[in-house]
């Protein structure tokens, strides 16, 4: 399905907390272990779980809503809980193309942490629980990190003008990874920059 559908008319769709799909949806992506593998800091976990097959990390529902002189999308992710290497599943992560493009992110299930980080270096983690509402100004990357037993879902809204950056990300990380420890989240300098 083409996000194509402009409309000048309100638009609703309805969301499900039990599971945190939302229809009518106009594009589903799904980001496997085999598309995250440069994100994780243990490679050879990374390779190990691709050996014997790929599983999902997370999933993401998207309406844009177009009208003739406006866009706003909205995004549902859902992040599968569990590890790669001691590493909590998590998003991605990006910047934004454009640094006046903000967002916001709504967690609606599950615990973790949303990481944000400037390109000067400035780094903030949110603690994450249902209800948690975080606004991420332009100019900082996000990723969300899933550190519950159970699915963590949650709701952005942004401006398609806003553009994703992922290289950065790619290359660098975030300056702190989130691992499991004892059964706790605990923060560790990502090995990649040190
Ligand atoms: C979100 C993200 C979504 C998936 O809609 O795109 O949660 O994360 P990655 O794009 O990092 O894989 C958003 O931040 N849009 O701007
Ligand atoms: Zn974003």
């Amino acid at each position: 399905m083409e996000p194509t559908h402009i409309s000048d008319l309100p638009t609703s769709v309805l969301f499900d907390f039990a599971s945190g799909a939302f229809e009518p949806f106009l594009q589903y992506t799904q980001r496997k272990v085999s598309d995250l593998h440069e994100m994780f800091a243990d490679q050879q976990a990374v390779a190990e779980i691709l050996k014997n097959g790929d599983r999902l990390v997370y999933d993401i529902r998207y309406h844009p809503f177009r009208t003739s002189n406006s866009d706003m999308s909205l995004g549902v992710t859902r992040i599968q809980p569990g590890t790669i290497g001691g590493e909590y599943h998590m998003t991605k992560g990006h910047y934004h193309e454009r640094e006046d493009q903000p967002e916001i992110y709504f967690c609606v299930h599950g615990t973790g942490y949303l990481l944000m980080e400037t390109r000067d270096g400035q780094f903030q983690a949110a603690p994450w629980k249902p209800g948690a509402i975080t606004h991420i100004p332009g100019m900082w990357a996000h990723r969300v990190v899933n550190t519950g037993s159970d699915e963590l879902f949650f709701v952005a809204s942004y401006h398609l003008a806003a553009g994703h950056i992922y290289a950065p990300v790619v290359e660098r990380g975030f300056a702190q990874i989130v691992v499991e420890q004892n059964g706790q989240p605990v923060f560790l300098p990502n090995p990649r920059r040190v």
